[in-house]
């Protein structure tokens, strides 16, 4: 029995009826009973209970009292919503704010001289970009990730520096928690399909990453230039499309290691020409 068949079988009143019941308590063979009473086969009917309460659990707000407790993450004074930012004489506008998930649109975070230096400064050394391997906490060339890309270490070269402290002013942030920034470079058709940042601490590889520094706690992706097409950063579980613009940024946190914080996210194909991003990690502790 396929799930669409299922779906398609249950009517508005039926799925209506099916919640009701669940939610006054009523016990699920009970549910089951009553559907084959009224004509449906029990393989079908159950096949359609799950599907319909399933649906409608992925729709409510999660417990929190399941979860995990939230961690402190990154956050800019954002206090009165203020249309720009001013951190060491250089004004970053804030163009867009999410509260669910937490996501900030930066405009000007670097100037086009910062966004050249860095892509000059990276080019020679970008090899495919790897994905984590989950099973060892190492890392493995994967096709949902088609740029390359290279990491610097912290503080390497005098503009890093000068970044690196800006965006610690910025997301009030210490800067050792951050990891080296990274730079991506993405050609036509490549991209990096939807995925999180943080580390499921299920997996037997995740122990050796949290190591150093603890788990992600919040991504800033900036673009260093403007593709021609394509490549929009996008959240798929709210529909949200961030364009690439030059020296603007996406920035977003997570309380915790969880689909409830809503950061899916993913690099869209681009469709014309290159597109670059530096992306600064963020740790809970000094990243090592
Ligand atoms: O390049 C992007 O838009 C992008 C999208 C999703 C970058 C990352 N994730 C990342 O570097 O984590
Ligand atoms: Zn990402």
């Amino acid at each position: 029995m396929d799930t669409t068949a299922t779906a398609q079988s249950v009517t508005p009143e039926l799925r209506r009826w099916i919640i009701e019941q669940a939610e006054a308590g009523c016990r699920p063979q009970d549910v089951i009973q009553a559907m084959i009473t009224s004509g449906w086969r029990e393989d079908i009917a159950i096949k359609a209970m799950e599907h319909t309460l399933r649906e409608h659990l992925a729709t409510l707000p999660p417990d929190e009292s399941d979860l995990p407790p939230p961690v402190p993450v990154p956050e800019p004074a954002l206090t009165g919503a203020p249309s720009e930012i001013v951190v060491e004489g250089h004004a970053v506008k804030i163009l867009t704010t999410m509260k669910h998930p937490r996501v900030v649109v930066f405009g000007g975070l670097l100037t086009d001289a910062e966004c050249t230096g860095l892509m000059k400064l990276a080019e020679p050394r970008l090899m495919r970009s790897e994905t984590v391997d989950n099973a060892t906490g190492g890392s493995e060339i994967n096709p949902s990730r088609t740029s390359d890309g290279m990491f610097f270490e912290r503080g390497e070269h005098d503009l890093i520096s000068r970044i690196e402290r800006r965006i610690g002013l910025l997301l009030g942030w210490p800067v050792q928690n951050g990891e080296g920034l990274q730079i991506l470079r993405y050609r036509p058709g490549a991209e990096y399909r939807p995925h999180h940042d943080y580390f499921d601490p299920v997996h037997p590889g995740s122990g050796k990453i949290l190591a150093r520094g603890g788990q992600r706690v919040g991504t800033l992706v900036m673009y260093l230039n403007t593709p021609e097409g394509g490549g929009a950063t996008t959240f798929p579980e709210v529909g949200l499309e961030v364009a690439p613009v030059r020296g603007n940024a996406v920035f977003f946190s997570y309380v915790r290691a969880h689909v409830s914080t809503k950061t899916l996210h993913g690099g869209a194909p681009v469709l014309a020409g290159e597109k670059w991003v530096a992306t600064k990690w963020l740790r809970e502790g000094e990243f090592i």
